[in-house]
């Protein structure tokens, strides 16, 4: 194993950005790119205050008393591994539901919610970063629209200086600095959304409105929320990966794994200022939308295509599923001739080589990521991955038959049962939907997929209405069901 230490720099002792969701992904991008930074220019400014407003407080609780130290381990393959440590997570809180003697229903929410106020109503907090997953924004998948009648929304909309959710925690906290006439700071959403910046603004702006036309206004004049690509592969942590890492003699609870690529491409509009994040490699730009696009279609509708056809045929992780000729013909099809003609790039970018690299990086040995985790959350995930490039496919009638598979795929995925009948549990905040669905329709594979297109938060109403696409995914479903995996790909090589 060619291993290199890299230590953490010195602790800064100022907050200057607050994070919302501290997660794998915090801790192998964000958190590095600060870490890479402080090491770089020695600027004490940059300290994080990282929050889980919903989960693991365990991990909450371990990151404080491990002293806020923890590793990366940057696998560039099996036998190259950075042990990058990191040391600019410098607090952590937590504001979500306490477990009583592990049941759920007597725990009291928000713990450390006022210190988490008091931080983000602090001068010094300048950037508010999130990586919430696509469902923590509360927003219609399709429309974008704030799910008011949510229950977590409806009490944030109820007690709106006790909030539970990220838009409920941004409101209170930017009604704070506008009440104590303290400049905002920028909201920077790092979650795989199109135009992530403009839904958290969506998101944070309608819920504002329901409390105080005068804030609202407020925000939409003086807060900038702009947009990121982000783009790192930091599977869940396995038994397997803390064995590995244990073998090196490092034993951490709060280690995460992940591929040695990473990106960051921002739009450059933070008014309350900045890292220089340039030194460090993050793309600054004025309009994010095209590297944004490009990698949500091309690397994450490809993740997607093997989430949903990956776990029925006993496949478990993204390099079981490029080690088949079969699968990896099918991703670098949908890429090419699907994702890619839906592309508007900047003159040069090479779509082909881009493709390449994605395949590379799947096949990388040294990371189990399971399909299982991409699987999650379909439904808020489907509609920027392959639903909206494909009803612009549509509309130049063009035809999409690896999408018509996916989604086939990821019909048959809902029902929660493996190929050999083994349950799994569906994650997503639409399950009980999908279940529904299934009990009514189960036998009649027409009626199921019908009914299935018919969800009009998920499905673009034009694109379940175009018959042709719908008959293209009864057929992919079908003969999935009849032939299997490999039938329905032999299906749709034979076009
Ligand atoms: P994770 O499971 O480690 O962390 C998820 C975080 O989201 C946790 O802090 C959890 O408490 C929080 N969360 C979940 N539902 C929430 C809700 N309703 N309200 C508030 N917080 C909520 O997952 P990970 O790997 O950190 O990914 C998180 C997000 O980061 C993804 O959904 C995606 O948008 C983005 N991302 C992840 C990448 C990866 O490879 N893991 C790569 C690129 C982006
Ligand atoms: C994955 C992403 O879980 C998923 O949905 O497709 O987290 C993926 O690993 C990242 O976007 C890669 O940057």
């Amino acid at each position: 194993m060619n291993l290199t230490h890299l230590p953490a720099a010195p602790p800064a002792g100022r907050i200057g950005v607050v994070h919302l969701g501290l997660g794998a992904f915090h801790r192998a991008h964000q958190a590095v790119y600060l870490e890479r930074y402080r090491q770089r220019t020695g600027d004490a400014d940059w300290g994080v205050c990282s929050a889980n407003l919903r989960s693991s407080v365990g991990l909450v609780d371990g990151l404080r008393d491990a002293g806020y130290r923890y590793h990366v381990a940057e696998y560039a393959d099996s036998e190259t591994l950075t042990l990058r440590e990191i040391g600019t997570i410098e607090e952590t809180l937590f504001t979500g539901k306490e477990k009583v003697g592990g049941r759920d229903a007597e725990g009291r929410w928000g713990r450390d919610l006022e210190a988490l106020l008091a931080r983000l109503s602090s001068p010094e907090t300048r950037i508010v970063t999130l990586t919430v997953t696509e469902k923590g924004y509360f927003l219609n998948p399709a429309s974008g629209e704030l799910l008011a009648d949510d229950p977590m929304i409806a009490a944030d909309i109820d007690t709106p200086t006790q909030p539970r959710t990220a838009p409920g925690i941004l409101v209170e906290a930017l009604a704070r600095r506008q009440a104590a006439g303290l400049a905002p700071f920028t909201v920077l959403s790092c979650d795989n959304m199109p135009d992530n910046g403009k839904r958290t603004r969506n998101a944070v702006i309608q819920l504002a409105e329901r409390r105080d036309a005068a804030l609202a206004a407020w925000i939409e004049g003086e807060v900038a929320f702009p947009c990121s690509m982000v783009d790192r592969i930091v599977p869940a942590m396995t038994e397997a990966d803390f064995a590995r890492l244990a073998e090196l003699g490092v034993e951490d609870p709060n280690d995460v794994v992940s591929e040695s690529f990473i990106q960051w491409v921002i739009e450059d509009d933070f008014p309350q200022g900045r890292p220089d994040w340039e030194g460090d490699g993050v793309e600054m730009v004025a309009d994010v939308a095209p590297f944004e696009t490009m990698k949500l279609r091309m690397l994450n509708g490809s993740h997607s295509l093997l989430a949903y056809l990956g776990p029925p045929a006993g496949i478990e992780t993204v390099y079981d599923a490029v080690s088949s000729d079969d699968l990896r013909a099918l991703l670098r099809r949908y890429m090419l001739e699907e994702a890619a003609p839906t592309l508007v790039m900047p003159e040069g970018t090479d779509l082909a080589t881009y493709a390449d690299s994605l395949l590379a990086r799947f096949a990388n040995d040294s990371l189990r990521h399971r399909l299982h985790q991409i699987a999650m959350d379909g439904s808020q995930k489907l509609p920027q991955r392959w639903l909206q490039g494909t009803l612009a496919r549509r509309e130049a009638g063009q035809a999409a038959p690896c999408v018509a598979l996916g989604l086939a795929a990821w019909i048959r995925y809902t029902v929660g049962r493996d190929h050999a009948g083994a349950a799994y549990t569906v994650d997503d905040p639409l399950a009980s939907r999908f279940a529904e669905r299934h009990a009514r329709h189960g036998q009649d594979p027409e009626a199921l997929v019908s009914a299935f297109l018919a969800m009009d938060d998920v499905v673009p109403p034009a694109l379940a209405a175009d018959a042709a696409f719908a008959d293209a995914v009864l057929a992919a479903y079908r003969s999935l069901s009849e032939q299997g995996l490999d039938g329905a790909l032999a299906a749709l090589a034979r076009g």
